[in-house]
């Protein structure tokens, strides 16, 4: 378990050990024993098992060890959420929404095998996360563990948020670039909360319920995860426009190309990294009372304003 009390360090061990412990895991999840289509569980590997930074399975384990409970009791709930997480990327990566050639530094699933193998990737990881949750959590909680799942990958969640800015991109609402500096920024706000938060909002969550968290600690990381998500959004944005893609592991510049609103373009960038900043400072404070157990996550928020990928 990472010990120390320089912040980068302590997530850079943070998230070395989640890798250690995720990968195994990860790799174990994708074991069939009946009749899965060889070239769809490739294609399942190729996405889940690539270099990702592992953020929402980190999420879901260090939740459930500030709530008083192991690594362990969490695997169900990292291994679903990355699950989700991945079939999205996939998703997005397609021709018909952003289509990139490049993710995690690997060809995107449809290059690396074809469109159609793709969404049916996209299609498989869906399900199995649930089932993952649903024979991991014990009986008590299972049901509400995949109610966690479902709200944050649904229409009002992860898809909504994403039919929402492919719908702005595309011109088929009201052309948000007109509009007040305030209303484009409640309008990112309003998007990223849904496309992006609500993930990690589900991570932590299933955490402290895999861990018997009470109401009270789940509360407490839905602030810290309400700030976090915002803050990873606006850093983001900002290594869109400013990172490279050889550190990045994946196309750059996309936004300003698509002429996007984003809050950098909206805002700039002083003031984006300042609001990122005092989000990740309103997110480590969220979790004051839980003392050093949360320290990982505390320093988590705080490097994803100053990551380089
Ligand atoms: C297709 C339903 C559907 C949703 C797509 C994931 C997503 C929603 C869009 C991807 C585009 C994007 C840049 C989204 C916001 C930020 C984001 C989710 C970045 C990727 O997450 P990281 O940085 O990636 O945690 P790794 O690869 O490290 O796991």
């Amino acid at each position: 378990m990472p010990s120390t009390n320089d912040p980068e360090h302590l997530v850079r061990e943070t998230l070395t050990a989640v890798e250690a412990f995720m990968a195994p895991r990860l790799e174990a999840s994708l074991t069939f024993s009946g009749e899965a289509a060889p070239r769809l569980v490739a294609a399942m590997r190729h996405v889940l098992l690539a270099p990702g930074k592992r953020l929402r399975p980190a999420l879901a384990l260090e939740a459930a060890r500030a709530c008083g409970g192991t690594w362990e009791q969490a695997v169900p709930a990292a291994i679903a959420v990355e699950m989700i997480h991945a079939y999205s990327l996939v998703h997005d990566d397609l021709p018909a929404m952003d289509d990139d050639d490049l993710r995690r530094g690997l060809p995107t699933c449809h290059r690396a095998f074809d469109e159609a193998t793709a969404i049916l990737c996209g299609d498989a990881l869906q399900p199995l996360a649930f089932q993952t949750l649903a024979t991991g959590f014990p009986a008590e909680t299972a049901g509400e563990a995949c109610c966690v799942l479902a709200q944050a990958a649904g229409a009002e969640a992860l898809v909504g948020g994403q039919a929402d800015d492919l719908a702005a991109e595309r011109g088929w609402i009201d052309d948000i670039n007109t509009r007040s500096q305030d209303e484009q920024v409640a309008w990112m706000e309003r998007i990223h909360r849904r496309k992006t938060g609500c993930l990690f909002l589900a991570s932590l969550d299933l955490g402290c319920l895999a861990a018997g968290g009470d109401a009270a600690a789940r509360r407490a990381f839905a602030d810290y995860g309400r700030a976090f998500g915002l803050a990873f959004q606006i850093a983001d944005d900002l290594l869109d426009a400013e990172g490279t893609e050889k550190a990045m592991g994946k196309r750059v510049g996309k936004d300003a190309e698509r002429g996007k609103l984003t809050f950098p373009t909206v805002i700039g960038n002083t003031a984006s990294r300042a609001r990122a900043e005092a989000l990740a400072a309103e997110a480590a404070a969220a979790l004051s009372g839980f003392g050093e157990p949360a320290a990982p996550l505390s320093a988590l928020a705080r490097w994803i304003v100053s990551r380089s990928s």
